[in-house]
């Protein structure tokens, strides 16, 4: 018996000294002292021993309970104050962490070079003209002399809304410019920045919704002249005084003589490079004369007033100045794109 008793009080001592937590301590409280436990059912059974050897066996293990509950006790105390230090360490503000700075975002790239293009021009004398982005054929079409059978007139290439009159959005910011000027007299300086809509799959140079501003200027002597001049003007604005300008003769409904216009590429200084493809020129947009049958379909009489429009996709501006290669960085909200500008 005096063995099984050292044993068991051993085995409690030990229990205590390796146990972690609270829980695990009352476990050991109660298989050792508990109301069935192995301490308590050894003192129960001293009475079944001879009377001769009662005395000193309930002693000895009324000491072995007393130290085991004292030994409970402390380790209760220790494990207590343990669990509170944790507690606290966790729950603790670190006043030595920094402090989150506020997130400053910045307008879109595209936006910039918009507010850009759109100072220039007003440095011109050129004011700012909006209009709906979902427009009528007259307006987007055919008072810019467009035929029925042109290819931007096409289902297939211009998306119209389902319900007559044939709305479509407009494929062009033109239509702005033809309001102005059937609602007012000349002279005409506007610039119409804004969206424009195609019907067009996503590639590295297509998106079906794109930014373009155009221009137009409507007086009695208005040039060709007058055109080169406005746009080498912006040109040299907007990328350097060194850069130069070429025009190249083409044809669009709305301008008599047309050109497509080409600044000299601002990477290699017109030596020939990856972004002009070695060409020296970097291709920008349309312009011209605005044609006589434009004038007479707003009500202005060709005879009396001239004028020049030109066109540019904000998109490729921006690509060329930039050396960007890939219109869809401008439309994925990739902040490690965005924040270079
Ligand atoms: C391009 C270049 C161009 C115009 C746009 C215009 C507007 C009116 C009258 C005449 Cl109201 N012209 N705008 C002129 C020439 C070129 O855009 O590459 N377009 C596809």
């Amino acid at each position: 018996m005096e063995g099984k008793l050292a044993a068991i009080a051993d085995a409690a001592k030990g229990a205590i000294a390796a146990c972690g937590s609270l829980e695990a301590l009352e476990e050991i409280r109660v298989r050792y002292l508990g109301r069935k436990g192995e301490l308590t059912e050894l003192l129960k059974s001293v009475s079944s021993l001879p009377p001769e050897k009662r005395a000193a066996f309930g002693a000895a293990a009324n000491r072995a309970k007393q130290e085991v509950s004292a030994l409970l006790e402390s380790r209760k105390a220790g494990l207590s104050a343990e669990s509170d230090a944790r507690r606290r360490k966790a729950d603790a503000l670190d006043v030595t962490l920094p402090g989150r700075r506020a997130w400053v975002g910045r307008r879109h790239p595209l936006s910039q070079l918009m507010d850009e293009v759109i100072e220039i021009f007003h440095g011109l004398g050129f004011s700012v003209a909006e209009g709906p982005d979902c427009e009528t054929e007259w307006n987007n079409f055919e008072a810019l002399n467009t035929p029925r059978d042109h290819p931007s007139w096409n289902l297939q290439d211009t998306f119209y809304l389902e319900k007559p009159p044939n709305l479509l959005m407009r494929t062009h910011t033109s239509p702005v410019q033809i309001r102005v000027m059937e609602s007012q007299k000349p002279p005409v300086r506007i610039i119409a920045p804004g969206r424009c809509y195609r019907r067009d799959a996503i590639d590295a140079s297509h998106m079906p919704v794109f930014y373009q501003c155009e221009g137009l200027y409507v007086d009695r002597d208005a040039s060709l002249a007058d055109l080169k001049a406005t746009l080498t003007y912006f040109a040299r604005q907007l990328l350097g005084e060194d850069v130069k300008i070429r025009f190249r003769p083409h044809f669009f409904p709305f301008t008599e003589p047309s050109v497509e216009y080409d600044f000299s590429c601002v990477f290699c200084q017109g030596k020939g490079c990856r972004v002009c493809k070695q060409s020296g020129w970097l291709e920008i947009s349309g312009a011209g004369m605005v044609d006589p049958n434009v004038f007479n379909k707003v009500g202005y009489d060709p005879e009396v007033y001239s004028g020049y429009a030109w066109g540019m996709g904000l998109e490729r501006v921006a690509m060329l100045r930039y050396g960007i290669d890939d219109i869809r960085l401008f439309y994925q909200g990739d902040l490690r794109f965005l924040e270079q500008f």
